[in-house]
């Protein structure tokens, strides 16, 4: 597989134990012409400091720091040529993760890459080989937390801390020297299954069968990261069938780890998923913010929250969740999704670091203290399934390390580390990655609408799919208006906001058009700032899109990509472009159908 550690000599038979052995050898692998002092400093932790010497060079660090600094060294030695006299860098967030959504089966939940690259047929199954690779790509760009298994736990999952402690204790074993921490997601009924009678989280048996579960389990594991748990969320198990809070049951199992150091990252993700679409009361997006909100203060010190990014799940377009403004005394994790669920199953080219820097716009980085990221991981021969969504894995890592990077900076490093093409071929692959997510947008559901896509798989159009049922996800589109009005005088979800937000999306007058349709409800004739009638923004973005899919496609076969990425990356694009072409058709039809107004520019727009 083509990585952006193609120009590293592979790691088959090297022998080293720990983050700075492994840096030290990494180090006299890749620049042999320059001499490297490192020097441990464990007050550094993550962090490390390059300074020039007589003859050389000085790396300080913690263990972990003298890994990541000597990686930091050795790209940017490859991307760039050059070194500066002196540096220092540390991670903004000291937990940067990755959560699989892997089942023991072996298939991956929302997963474009393939198979498990940890379970297959109900038991692990990985391969050495192949993790140590996984742990170096995930160590390069600084990345220290890999959850293994699928949030939603099931059988046989509920066991694996039961059943297969021996083979997770194996796995740490490979991924330690790369700074890298297994975290296990839990069943949050398991006590029931493991005999007990009840899950309630304030039962001291329960309390205590969690307490030696945990010890357990750190005796096999003793840096295990934490456990992950999704509760009371589409049909999970939680600590509301025995009518505790979420403070209780996080603090419950939080309490158990507590000794070990672990942490527990407790999942936001709880809404009505049994919506009825006649009920006009429930706005999902005020979900969690009503659920955490009043729980502010109550989590115990070693619990986090982890929280997705937009109130709804994922879409290509959404406003930063309120709750992440909002909660001053919990600690939060932001989660992201690098599987491409809802943005094109990794076929569809779509890069989000852009979307992730306009989300820190919004965001002071230390409201958070963790970063997460849903894997877009599998076993397939391009662990990313498609090579370019390669790209998101590794800006996820610099982003983790540093809110504040340059996205067309990290972009433009990982096209020049990963493929070896003429200077003037990656200005314009970095710029057609830069792109990708406005075009990819552009086709799809419009202005903040989110939702329009096949229900269940999320792959294509369908404008009504989600608009009777029940998961609380609709538009409304009628034949004078469409959208929802989330305003005070609407659902009242703006409401959730500090002040400066509502005022800048509160007005349909002055709210960014990207986010309109989330925000408001307006007719087809609503006057665009820029003139145009809202019906008419809808059509023009959706030509657009499907024009510069078009336009991606021939620049894409223009650049001197290897075999075999080459026929996968092209074989990918053409099916992006049947994709545009059904969104565009489709949503241009849907809209046209039901407001009756045409296109004023006279394109196709099919009866
Ligand atoms: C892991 C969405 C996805 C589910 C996912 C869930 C979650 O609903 O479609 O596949 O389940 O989010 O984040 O828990």
């Amino acid at each position: 597989m083509n990585t952006w550690l193609r120009l590293l000599s592979s790691l088959d038979g090297a022998v080293f134990s720990s983050p700075e052995e492994l840096a030290r050898l990494e180090l006299s692998r890749a620049l042999p012409e320059d001499s490297f002092a490192l020097v441990p400093d464990p007050a550094l932790g993550d962090g490390w400091r390059l300074s020039r010497s007589e003859g050389g060079w000085i790396l300080r660090g913690g263990g972990t720091g003298l890994l990541y600094g000597a990686y930091s060294v050795i790209l940017r030695r490859l991307a760039d040529g050059e070194l500066p006299e002196e540096e220092a860098s540390s991670p903004r967030y000291s937990l940067r993760m990755i959560n699989c959504w892997d089942n023991m089966d072996g298939t991956v939940e929302r997963g474009y890459s393939g198979r498990s690259l940890f379970f297959e047929g109900g038991r692990c199954a990985w391969e050495p080989a192949r993790m140590r690779e996984l742990g170096r790509l995930l160590a390069s760009v600084g990345l220290n937390v890999l959850c293994i298994n699928n949030v939603n736990v099931h059988e046989p999952a509920q066991q694996l801390l039961e059943d297969s402690l021996p083979e997770l204790a194996r796995l740490a074993d490979v991924f330690r020297p790369f700074g890298v921490r297994l975290m296990v997601s839990v069943d949050f009924s398991r006590p029931l299954h493991a005999g007990l009678p009840t899950a309630d989280p304030l039962d001291p048996e329960v309390r205590a069968w969690w307490r030696g579960t945990a010890e357990k389990v750190y005796a096999a594991v003793p840096d295990l990261a934490g456990f992950l748990v999704k509760a009371d969320s589409e049909n999970r198990p939680g600590p509301y069938a025995y009518g505790r809070t979420h403070a209780e049951g996080a603090n419950m199992l939080a309490e158990a780890l507590a000794p070990f150091g672990g942490v527990l990252v407790w999942r936001a993700f709880v809404y009505n998923c049994h919506q009825d679409w006649r009920d006009t009361g429930t706005d999902r997006p005020k979900a969690a913010f009503e659920h955490y909100m009043p729980l502010d203060g109550q989590f115990a010190e070693n619990v986090i929250l982890q929280v997705k990014h937009g109130p709804f799940d994922f879409q290509v377009r959404e406003p930063l969740s309120p709750l992440l403004l909002a909660m001053r005394q919990t600690a939060m994790a932001m989660e992201l999704q690098l599987a491409q669920e809802y943005t094109g199953h990794q076929i569809d080219l779509y890069t989000m670091i852009p979307m992730w820097k306009e989300l820190f716009e919004e965001l002071p980085p230390n409201r958070i203290t963790a970063l997460a990221a849903v894997s877009n991981l599998g076993r397939d021969v391009c662990i990313t399934g498609h090579p370019l969504a390669a790209v998101n894995l590794y800006t996820f890592g610099r982003l983790a390390w540093d809110p504040a990077v340059d996205a067309a900076g990290a972009v433009r490093d990982w096209v020049r580390l990963t493929w070896a093409l003429p200077e003037a071929q990656e200005d314009v692959l970095t710029s057609l990655l830069l792109s990708s997510r406005r075009t990819y947008e552009k086709y799809t559901a419009p202005l903040g609408i989110g939702w329009m896509v096949n229900p269940h798989d999320h792959y294509g159009p369908n404008p009504s799919g989600y608009e009777y049922d029940q998961w609380g996800t609709y538009h409304k589109a009628d034949r004078n208006a469409v959208g929802i009005d989330r305003t005070h005088a609407g659902t009242g979800y703006l409401d959730q906001y500090p002040e400066a937000l509502r005022r800048k999306y509160g007005d349909p007058a002055s709210c960014a058009d990207l986010y309109l349709l989330f925000y408001h409800r307006l007719p087809y004739t609503w006057r665009m700032r820029d003139g145009r009638t809202l019906i008419q923004r809808i059509y023009d973005d959706h030509f657009e899109g499907y024009e510069e899919t078009k336009a991606l496609v021939e620049s894409l076969k223009k650049l001197d990509f290897p075999a075999p990425d080459r026929e996968l990356i092209l074989s990918r694009a053409e099916m992006q472009l049947t994709d545009a072409r059904e969104w565009c058709d489709i949503i241009n039809t849907f809209f046209h159908r039901l407001s009756g107004i045409p296109d004023e520019r006279g394109r196709t727009i099919y009866p």
